[in-house]
């Protein structure tokens, strides 16, 4: 399903395996392969990136909402008969996650919707998103390693950096299933809400993101990124360039101006 104003002016891919929706300033991204749990294949994978980059490229897509198809999954990990037959040479050629890094290039703020299982590459999908809001009913998890394998979309490098080194160990040592709660305590969810709450509550998260000045959120978006991927003293410059940066905008005049006049700003994205 696209939205009307999507169809004016986005361009999204086919709408199988996933649908692309532009609302007032929120996209809505979802995942549907019900008879896998939503498992990633290569061409979910394709058509995922190319949804997430169209909506990044549209000027009034302000945030997205990244969910899964279903009561049952986000995303149940990478669809393991397509992968069970490849090589270390082939999965480095040709792999059916190619296009992945390429998430990590989204600017736009993402929110991931988590009802269900979010294992293996769906946990590293909901952690490659800015924030998570998950329902009680949502259970993470790496299985990979009853594979015989490990996490190969940044989940030992995302985990490790959002939880610390002895839990994410742990998590990916034994493969062992999360409750929505206690990833939440954990710090990997920020909103925990009842299960048939839970893409309404995300796209009211998103709605107010959309609705924040779009400057100082890429701003902030830039150099949380930085904390969380570079070292603390390239972060810490990074976030200093940039808050002196926001006193050259309109948006910032404006925000200290209404909150002297006990007024709502109005934001010009400046
Ligand atoms: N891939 C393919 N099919 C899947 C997957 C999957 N990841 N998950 C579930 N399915 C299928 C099942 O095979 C089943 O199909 P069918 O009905 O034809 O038998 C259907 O979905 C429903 O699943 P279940 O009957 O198993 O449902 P249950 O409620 O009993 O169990 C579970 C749900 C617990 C989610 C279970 O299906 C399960 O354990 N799934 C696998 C989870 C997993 O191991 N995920 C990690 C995969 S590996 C990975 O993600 C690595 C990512 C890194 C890639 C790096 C590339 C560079």
């Amino acid at each position: 399903m696209i939205g009307d104003r999507a169809r004016i002016r986005v361009e999204l891919p086919a709408t199988d395996p996933v649908s692309g929706d532009l609302r007032p300033g929120v996209g809505l991204v979802t995942i549907d392969r019900p008879e896998v749990l939503n498992a990633l294949d290569r061409r979910t994978v394709d058509e995922l990136v190319g949804a997430l980059e169209a909506l990044d490229a549209e000027p009034d897509c302000r945030c997205i909402v990244l969910t899964g198809a279903g009561e049952r999954a986000f995303v149940a990990g990478a669809d393991i008969g397509e992968m069970a037959d490849h090589t270390a040479v082939s999965m480095r050629a040709d792999g059916p996650f190619a296009a992945w890094d390429r998430i990590t290039a989204v600017a736009t703020p993402m929110v991931a919707a988590v009802r269900g299982f979010a294992l293996g590459g769906g946990f590293e999908l909901a952690l490659a998103c800015d924030m998570v809001v998950a329902a009680d009913d949502a259970t993470f998890g790496q299985p990979e390693i009853k594979l015989g394998i490990i996490p190969g979309l940044g989940g030992t490098q995302r985990l490790a950096r959002t939880i610390g080194k002895a839990r994410a160990m742990e998590l990916i040592l034994t493969g062992r299933r999360l409750p929505a709660a206690e990833a939440f305590t954990m710090g990997l969810v920020s909103r925990l809400v009842p299960a048939a709450e839970t893409v309404p509550a995300a796209l009211g998260l998103a709605a107010e993101i959309a609705a924040a000045p779009p400057v100082a959120v890429a701003a902030a978006v830039r150099a949380i990124d930085d904390a969380f991927e570079g070292p603390l003293a390239e972060g810490m410059a990074a976030e200093r360039a940039a808050f002196y940066e926001l006193f050259d905008t309109d948006d910032q005049k404006e925000g200290m101006r209404a909150f002297r006049d006990k007024r709502r700003p109005t934001w010009q994205g400046r």
